[in-house]
């Protein structure tokens, strides 16, 4: 085992953007832990040891075998004291008493499942809270609890929402939109991406960048797409988001999860018939014959495509991590617009995401490698 821990942490960068994580999670039973702790966290708003939790699973993610015992882990990035207590605790005793204490914890449990419906955040969740409200039934049967259009959405459409979408579905999504872009404009194009392009069975939505060779057609073809689903009765919600995309801003500092290109969240209704093989994700009950899923459509001028395709395929962590390596290592700026260079004062063109790797001085690392 004095192998084993050489093996593991040989090499093991503390950004996620230099190692390959894929989906084969060796050390499930560590990081469904630390996730529980940021969960809580994040809950609580407390950023500084929120990512510290976030950045030690994102480490032990990408090792080749599991931990065995906490030896293992010395030498290995992003693991401090606080993340150590915990690795010992598992190790000790099979599981860690915060994490346990939190799963059975009312609040606990009571905040995620509001903060698990579209368009309910922590301080919604602790406003519902606070006023006495448990369940999902009793937020929708309150006459006094303010809902917004998202939250009426997301309430109205739980069951389906909260069940993943498989990459079936997810690829007749797909079919449906490209059907509607090219009715539109045959020279548009759409990539998948998010955590299917990751290679992820499952989603929580469908992900997709409309892009047009045309200059600055591209949030007309987005407005256009929308009511096109919305002629077809297939847009059961839609909060578009106007393009607020500025070409000379330089990216900043701080990691911002959004973007300012045009994009819309959407529920669109799937029809079973429009599904190869596996059919709908409904339980058998459920004799519908349709669904209800997330999709995300971004649609950035065609010279940022490579920026929005490196920002929206994830994972979150892989994102923040490489533009903390652009700024930390290599003095420039990232973001899912651009590459700022700060020592030559220019904004760098890409073409592709083996351009923007090539410009940061990383090894490429595929989509499906991005799982940190
Ligand atoms: P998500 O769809 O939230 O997450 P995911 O696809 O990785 O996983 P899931 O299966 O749960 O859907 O976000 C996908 C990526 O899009 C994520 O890296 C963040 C990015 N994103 C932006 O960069 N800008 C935006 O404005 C939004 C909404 C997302
Ligand atoms: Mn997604
Ligand atoms: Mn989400
Ligand atoms: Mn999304």
């Amino acid at each position: 085992s004095q192998q084993l821990g050489t093996v593991l942490t040989s090499r093991v960068s503390q950004y996620a953007c230099q190692r390959r994580t894929t989906l084969d999670n060796r050390n499930k039973i560590f990081t469904d832990a630390f996730e529980v702790l940021v969960e809580h966290l994040e809950f609580s708003d407390s950023k500084g040891p929120c990512l510290a939790f976030k950045r030690a699973a994102s480490v032990l993610k990408s090792l080749p075998s599991t931990l065995r015992h906490l030896g293992d882990a010395d030498g290995l990035p992003c693991l401090g004291e606080h993340c150590r207590d915990v690795l010992e605790e598992i190790f000790e005793c099979g599981k860690c008493s915060r994490v346990e204490d939190l799963m059975c914890n009312e609040k606990f449990r009571t905040m995620k499942l509001f903060t698990s419906v579209f368009g309910v955040g922590p301080k919604t969740a602790e406003k519902w809270y606070h006023r006495g409200l448990r369940t999902l039934q009793e937020v929708v049967s309150q006459p006094n609890v303010h809902l917004n259009k998202m939250q009426r959405a997301g309430l109205l459409y739980y069951r389906d929402i909260s069940r993943g979408i498989s990459r079936a579905e997810a690829d007749a999504v797909g079919r449906i939109i490209a059907e509607t872009m090219h009715c539109i404009s045959p020279s548009a194009t759409m990539t998948l991406t998010g955590g299917f392009r990751r290679g992820k069975a499952f989603g929580h939505d469908v992900d997709y960048i409309l892009s047009t060779p045309e200059s600055g057609a591209e949030e007309a073809l987005l407005l256009r797409v929308i009511d096109r689903l919305r002629y077809q009765g297939i847009l059961l919600y839609c909060d578009y988001q106007e393009s607020t995309f500025d070409k000379e801003r330089i990216p900043c500092r701080r990691f911002e999860a959004m973007d300012h290109f045009p994009k819309c969240f959407l529920i669109l209704k799937l029809d079973a018939m429009t599904v190869e093989d596996g059919g709908l994700q409904n339980n058998p009950e459920d004799q519908r014959g349709w669904r209800a899923v997330r999709v995300d459509l971004v649609a950035p001028p065609a010279d940022r495509y490579a920026y929005t395709l490196l920002g929206w395929t994830g994972s979150t962590q892989f994102e923040r991590d490489l533009r903390r390596f652009a700024r930390l290592e290599r003095g420039m700026l990232l973001d899912n617009h651009a590459l700022y260079d700060r020592n030559k004062s220019i904004l760098l063109p890409a073409k592709t995401e083996e351009d923007i790797f090539a410009h940061l001085g990383l090894e490429y690392i595929e989509p499906w490698q991005r799982n940190a």
